[in-house]
């Protein structure tokens, strides 16, 4: 109720206030001035394109307030069913582009900056990436709370905010190396400091008992206590006033605690000591396929989780009273097992603080909780080590044993004493190192489990979760990773988005990316065909240009652009694209030079990360430098072909290379990646794909046509058998040449590669390089015919981008909110 004091203190706000800010190009200009004067304090009359950015940043972001504050105020008096997606994890890039692009004010800004003396292109390119995250499942994340907020869900994003993000890629004389990523050195305008928004996180310490009102519960006394202070990053949907908060907590000395510390007397040791408490959101671990058992990862996972968790129940307890309507209102997805704790903190709150009795709160959680798997191998899988936990979150520990209790019984009622199964199942893995399987956990109190392709779930069935998919076939499901196109097309190639409108007579594709299928039907025409050449071009052209700043190397613009940019993996085979390019080189270098008119010119890309502790993609890495090293000088080779390896790989590398690319390569060994979501873009991009039929291609064939890709290699279902066939394979001669020539010291550093060598070698080629390779020379010679034909290729090209729909994040998120989450959209009125 608003007092007539109130009211009228609201009356007088509301006329001081202009509402809502004004998107003309003067008043454009004068904000962006008025920041540059009051926010960064240079004088209007001399900044330089960084500090043109920040005044820019801050004025978009003060658009981006406004609609976000509405959002909120809305869903609040709304009150629907939300979503809270969980992630460790998440690749949001440059944030100022896609801002204005889905704020609608991408070009008069441009204007705005223009009158000034600026160009939007150069300002726009200050901006550092935001990387708290290493690759697929975390760019996943960030595409996602685009299509959120795009389809005015309710939705929050909860993370982690690392002051230090993946680590920056220097290569010097061809090896990697590491630097710290201290991102947020020069600010960051795209977050909002909640200061009063904290929660105390506990670590370690004893359990318990304590009676009240007759009731027996149990009380954590912890031994470590942590704030965590959110940052609201507001998203903005595209089309829509909804802007969706991705809320990332940041850890900060308890005031709460320490007060024993601060009596004995050393006084600058307990505030030494007290500072280590920001070390837990301190820095992201840049592996992104091994587990480690590490306390400080743990307790990052604990430390987000619990700070979220919190605030969905203090959301949830300021408009409610009863618990059971908690699953009416709150859905939490997790983005694989790194949140999986998150279970076992909703166990603990409802249990011990909010003192409701096990089996009502075990069924409220059985019901809020999605989780979705990203991991195809079970070396992949989480554990955490028991020992770890008892001493980090001993009441935790002691949750997690009554699930896994409860669960094993009702297990034995349905399955009998088959103890092999029922210990393969338990939540618990006796062992060397005892541990708690996170996936495990994560299946057992989750309604709905989901994989990220069709494939990876079959897998998911067969292999790793087949005991539980025995057990409950109608909780597992699948929703195609798909990736935003507002990202991925509007705002990396405005050239060919533009051209997309023209033809399809509508810019509704933006929102509705089916509508890109309208493209087919003038795949043939030659108009459509010679402006997407030149649209293709200019791409090149600025990949080009990148390409010669970074490296001093020219390359020529009628070369086929052959890219493969991901993380370094063995899996992923970087190795089999390097080998391929020097069985290339071999064959160019032993043609009659007459026939080398008919040779096809490669410039070959490679860029991506390898893991700090992964030796051998560290040795791909140097071996994709000794080799362009080599060809890049040969005069024989010429423009034939070049090597290129892009450093430091990330959002904004990606958003330039990926439209400049004609052809990209996903060579994963079948059954090796769970979805893979690099493909997707390119496909949006027009980019022609080779790749073998693993993860989410199997389903890109379906939409595109396998006659407009190039497929190579074993299936899912041969992997297995050519692993157990191993040695009796018969040597494929080229292949065996070309890894001899490494060997040998062909490309230099012989005893440095041998044994990355060994890895192919018979009976030890665990990723089937040796197998596979004839067939992927083959797709290499038929992208090599096909690009001859450059009306051909383009007329791929035009129904790659039209077959790609299927792969927006949008009806992913979609399939998730009505199947998985029984959410529904919530759009903020104008
Ligand atoms: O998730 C992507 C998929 O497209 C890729 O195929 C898959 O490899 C990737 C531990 C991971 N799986 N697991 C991870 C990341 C970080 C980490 O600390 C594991 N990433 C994937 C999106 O579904």
């Amino acid at each position: 109720m608003v007092s007539g004091e109130q009211g009228a203190k609201a009356e007088r706000m509301f006329a001081l206030m202009d509402r809502f800010l004004k998107n003309d190009p003067i008043s454009l200009q004068k904000d962006i001035l008025d920041h540059v004067e009051y926010t960064v304090a240079r004088s209007r009359f001399n900044f330089d394109d960084f500090e043109a950015y920040q005044a820019l940043s801050h004025s978009v972001r003060d658009r981006l307030i406004e609609r976000w504050h509405d959002t909120q105020l809305y869903f609040k008096r709304k009150d629907p069913k939300r979503v809270y997606f969980l992630s460790l994890e998440f690749l949001m890039g440059r944030s100022l582009s896609n801002s204005v692009i889905n704020l609608g004010i991408r070009d008069q800004y441009a204007d705005a900056l223009g009158q000034l003396g600026f160009e939007y292109e150069v300002v726009a390119e200050q901006e550092g990436d935001a990387a708290l995250g290493n690759g697929g499942l975390a760019r996943l994340s960030a595409c996602q709370m685009d299509s959120l907020a795009t389809l005015d869900y309710p939705a929050w994003g909860y993370g982690l905010r690392y002051q230090y993000g993946l680590f920056r890629q220097v290569i010097l004389d061809g090896f990697q190396h590491e630097q710290p990523d201290y991102w947020l050195n020069f600010g960051n305008p795209w977050e909002i400091e909640r200061i009063h928004v904290t929660y105390p996180v506990k670590f370690y310490g004893t359990v318990e008992d304590e009676t009240l009102n007759g009731g027996k519960y149990k009380v954590w006394i912890p031994g470590e206590m942590v704030e965590a202070v959110a940052y609201d990053n507001p998203i903005p949907g595209y089309g829509t006033r909804n802007t969706i908060t991705l809320r990332l907590w940041a850890a900060k000395p308890s005031d709460q605690y320490d007060i024993e510390s601060y009596n004995t007397g050393d006084y600058i040791n307990a505030v030494v000591n007290r500072q280590k408490a920001e070390t837990i959101s301190s820095v992201l671990y840049p592996d992104d396929r091994s587990y480690q058992g590490k306390e400080l990862r743990l307790k990052q996972q604990y430390f987000f989780v619990s700070a979220s968790v919190q605030d969905i129940i203090r959301r949830f307890k300021d408009a409610h009273s009863n618990f059971d309507e908690f699953p009416e209102k709150v859905a939490l997805q997790l983005n694989d097992t790194h949140p999986s704790l998150a279970i076992v903190e909703v166990m603990r709150i409802l249990v011990d603080e909010e003192h409701l009795d096990w089996n009502r709160a075990s069924d409220i959680v059985g019901k809020i909780f999605s989780f979705t798997s990203h991991t195809v191998i079970a070396e992949g899988l989480e554990k955490i080590p028991v020992d770890l936990l008892a001493s980090l979150l001993p009441r935790h520990l002691q949750i997690i044993y009554s699930i896994n209790f409860k669960f094993v019984e009702e297990l034995k009622k349905k399955i009998g004493l088959d103890y092999n199964r029922l210990s393969r199942m338990s939540i618990i893995e006796e062992g060397a190192v005892k541990s708690i399987r996170s996936a495990n956990l994560s299946i057992v109190c989750s309604h709905t489990v989901n994989g990220v392709s069709r494939v990876h779930l079959e897998l998911l069935k067969a292999n790793v979760f087949k005991d539980f998919y025995e057990l409950w076939p109608e909780k597992f499901q699948f929703k195609t990773n798909g990736v935003t196109q507002r990202r991925w097309i509007v705002v990396s190639n405005p050239s060919l988005s533009a051209l997309i409108s023209k033809w399809l007579g509508t810019e509704a594709w933006i929102r509705d990316v089916e509508l890109l299928t309208g493209l087919r039907e003038y795949a043939a025409d030659s108009f459509l065909q010679h402006e997407w050449k030149m649209v293709r071009k200019v791409n090149k052209m600025r990949l080009a240009e990148y390409i010669e700043a970074m490296s001093g190397l020219k390359v020529s613009l009628d070369a086929m652009f052959d890219v493969q940019i991901k993380r370094i993996h063995e899996y992923k085979r970087q190795l089999l694209n390097i080998l391929g390019i020097i069985h290339r080189y071999d064959c160019i270098k032993n043609m009659e030079k007459s026939d080398r008119r008919k040779v096809v010119p490669h410039v070959c890309i490679i860029g991506g990360k390898a893991a700090p502790g992964y030796e051998v993609a560290k040795k791909i890495i140097k071996l994709c430098h000794a080799v362009a090293e080599k060809i890049n000088n040969d005069s024989d080779v010429g423009d034939l072909l070049k090597l290129v390896f892009i450093p430091d790989y990330n959002v904004s590398v990606a958003e330039l290379v990926i439209p400049g690319a004609d052809l990209s390569q996903h060579l994963s060994t079948a059954g090796n990646e769970a979805s893979g979501t690099g493909s997707m873009k390119f496909l949006m991009n027009g980019c022609l794909l080779l790749a073998t039929e693993d993860g989410s291609t199997v389903e890109i064939i379906e939409e595109i046509g396998a006659d407009n890709m190039f497929l190579f290699g074993s299936k899912v279902h041969d992997v297995p058998i050519l692993r157990e066939k191993g040695p009796d394979l018969k040597v494929n001669l080229q292949f065996a040449r070309v890894v001899r020539m490494v060997r040998d010291g062909y490309f230099g550093f012989k005893d440095y590669f041998k044994s990355l060598c060994d890895t192919v070698e018979v009976g030890n080629d665990f990723y089937l390089l040796g197998s596979d390779f004839e067939s992927y020379l083959e797709a290499q010679a038929a992208a090599d015919k096909a690009f001859v034909d450059q009306e051909k290729w383009t007329q791929m090209s035009i129904l790659s981008t039209a077959g790609s729909g299927r792969f927006s994040s949008d009806r992913t998120i979609q399939d998730y909110a009505e199947n998985t989450w029984g959410i529904e959209p919530c759009p903020c009125p104008f």
